[in-house]
C-alpha cells in the first residue's frame, strides 16, 4: 500500500536530509514534489492543495531556513501535517454494551463490507463480547451463505430470515438480541453497484428503526477518487459515524483513501489488511503517516507481534538465544509465527528504514509445508543438532519428505544462517548488523 508514494516521498527526505542549509527556493522546489507525489498517488485535489500550503507556512515561517538540520524539520512538518489530514487521533468504535449496541455496515458492492463484519465479530468476540451477525443482504443470492460461512469460521451466531425485507429482519434481529443477551448487533447490509435511491432507502429505514451506535461505510481503498464522491453521499445521507478503509494491502495508489478524512471529516476507524478474518487493524493517523513516508510502524509491528506470538514462546527463545540452542525445531516455529503475522511485505514495511524496500517479500505458505515435511522427516537428535545431518542422511530425509537433496541442502543453509545471525543479535552492540542479516535472510525465502 502507498508504495510509490512512499518510495518518492523518502527519496525526497533522503535528499533533504542531507542538506546543510535551504533557501526559501529549495523549500518550494520540494513541497512542488511532494505536491507532485501526492497528486500521481491519486490524493484529492482540494486535499493536496490544502496539505502543501499548510506545510509550506509552516516551513517558511518557522526556523526552517535558520534550522542546525533544515531537511530534518521539513520531514518533521511533512509528517505533522500527514498526520493532520489522516484525523490526528485515533478515534474507537463504540464499545459493545450489552443494551445490545449496534454497527450498521455499509458501502459499494464488493467493497469488502460482509468481510469487515466478520473481523469486526470476532475482535468483539475475543473482548468478550456475546455478538450477533445479521444478514441483511437478501439480493445477492449467496450472501446469507457467505455471512454463514464465516460466522461459523469464527463461532459467531448468524441471525438470518427467508422471504422478509433487509428492515424488516433487522428489526427482528434487534428483538431477538434484546432476549438473548447480546451485546453486539452488526447489520450486513446489501451493496450497489453506484449510490441508488431504494438502497438509500433501505439504510435510511435500518437506521431510524435501530439507531445504531456506528454507521460505517467501507471504502475499499483501490477504488480512486470515486470513493472521495462515494464518502460524501453516504455521509450526506445517513451521517456516517465512521468510514473503514478496506483492502489496505493491496497495490492500489490509495491517496483517496488519504483523501476521506480531510474532505468528510469522518473519522477512519479502522483498516482492513487481507481478506482473512483476523487482518484487521485500528486505524492511528500517527502510525499510517509514519508507514506512508517510509519511516516505519513499529507500535503496530509489535503489537501484531504481540497478538500472534505466545509470550512464553517468546520467551523461551529469549532463552535458546542466550544459551545458544537455537535448532531446527525453533527455526520452523519461527517460519510459521511469521507466516500467522500476515503478508511479510506488509511486516516488513513496518520497520523503520527498511519500509519500500520490503515490498514483494513474502513467506510463501508453500514453502512453509515444505520446511515442515523435511523437519518433520527428521529424527529427534538430527533436529536438535543439526551439524549431525550429512549426505546420506539429507538423502535419507530428502526421499522421507519427498523432495530433493537441494531442498534438504537450502534449508539447511538457511537455518545455519540464521543461526548465526540470532547469535549477532544477541551480542550487544551489534543490533544494526543483525537487522540486516534477517532482511538478507528473509528476503532468501523467495
Ligand atoms: N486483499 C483483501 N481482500 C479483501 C479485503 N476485504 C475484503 N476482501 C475481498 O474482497 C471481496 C469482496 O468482499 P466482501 O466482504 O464479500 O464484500 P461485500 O462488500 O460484502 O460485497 P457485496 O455484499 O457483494 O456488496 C472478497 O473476495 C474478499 O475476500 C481486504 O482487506 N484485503
Ligand atoms: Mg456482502
Amino acid at each position: 500500500m502507498f508504495g510509490e508514494l512512499t518510495d518518492k516521498l523518502d527519496g525526497l527526505f533522503r535528499n533533504l536530509r542531507g542538506v546543510g542549509k535551504l533557501s526559501v527556493e529549495n523549500i518550494k522546489d520540494s513541497l512542488k514534489e511532494v505536491r507532485r507525489a501526492l497528486l500521481e498517488a491519486d490524493v484529492n485535489y482540494k486535499v493536496v492543495k490544502r496539505f502543501v500550503a499548510a506545510v509550506e507556512v509552516r516551513a517558511i515561517g518557522e526556523d526552517v531556513l535558520r534550522s542546525i538540520d533544515p531537511g530534518q524539520l521539513i520531514v518533521k512538518i511533512v509528517y505533522d501535517e500527514m498526520v493532520e489530514i489522516l484525523g490526528k487521533e485515533h478515534v474507537p468504535l463504540a464499545p459493545p454494551t450489552g443494551m445490545p449496541t449496534s454497527y450498521l455496515i455499509c458501502g459499494l458492492q464488493g467493497s469488502g463490507k460482509t468481510t469487515l463484519s466478520a473481523k469486526l465479530a470476532l475482535q468483539a468476540k475475543k473482548n468478550k463480547a456475546k455478538v450477533l451477525l445479521v444478514a441483511a443482504d437478501t439480493y445477492r443470492p449467496a450472501a446469507v451463505e457467505q455471512l454463514k460461512t464465516l460466522g461459523a469460521q469464527i463461532d459467531v451466531e448468524v441471525f438470518a430470515l427467508e422471504n422478509e425485507t433487509p428492515a424488516e429482519i433487522c428489526r427482528r434481529a434487534k428483538s431477538y438480541a434484546r432476549k438473548n443477551f447480546v451485546d453486539l448487533l452488526i447489520f450486513d447490509t446489501a451493496g450497489r453497484l453506484q449510490i441508488d435511491e431504494k438502497l438509500m432507502q433501505e439504510l435510511a429505514t435500518i437506521k431510524s428503526d435501530n439507531k445504531p451506535e456506528e454507521i460505517l461505510l467501507v471504502v475499499d481503498s483501490m477504488t480512486g477518487q470515486e470513493a472521495v464522491n462515494v464518502a460524501t453521499e453516504f455521509h450526506t445521507r445517513l451521517q456516517l459515524t465512521g468510514v473503514a478503509l478496506s483492502k489496505l494491502d493491496g497495490d492500489a495508489r490509495g491517496g483517496a483513501a488519504i483523501s476521506i478524512r480531510a474532505i468528510t471529516d469522518c473519522p477512519i476507524k479502522v483498516a482492513s489488511v487481507g481478506e482473512k478474518v483476523t487482518d484487521l487493524e485500528k486505524f492511528y493517523p500517527d502510525r499510517m503517516a509514519s508507514r506512508i513516508l517510509g519511516m516505519g510502524d513499529v507500535v503496530t509491528l509489535v503489537e501484531k507481534a504481540q497478538e500472534t506470538i505466545d509470550l512464553d514462546q517468546a520467551q523461551k527463545l529469549e532463552e535458546k538465544l542466550r544459551k545458544n540452542t537455537f535448532d531446527l525445531e525453533d527455526f520452523l516455529d519461527q517460519m510459521q509465527a511469521l507466516e500467522k503475522m500476515g503478508p511479510l511485505d506488509s511486516i516488513l514495511g513496518m520497520m523503520p528504514g527498511i519500509g519500500s524496500q520490503a515490498r514483494g517479500m513474502e513467506v510463501d505458505p508453500k514453502q512453509i509445508n515444505r520446511i515442515k515435511a523435511i523437519i518433520q522427516s527428521m529424527t529427534y537428535h538430527e533436529r536438535h543438532t543439526p551439524k549431525l545431518i550429512n549426505g546420506p542422511r539429507r538423502r535419507r530425509i530428502a526421499a522421507g519428505s519427498g523432495n530433493t537433496v537441494q531442498d534438504v541442502n537450502k534449508l539447511l543453509k538457511q537455518f545455519f544462517a540464521m543461526q548465526k545471525m540470532m547469535k549477532s543479535f544477541t551480542k550487544p552492540g551489534k543490533k544494526g548488523r543483525g537487522m540486516q542479516n534477517i532482511m538478507a535472510q528473509l528476503g532468501s525465502f523467495n
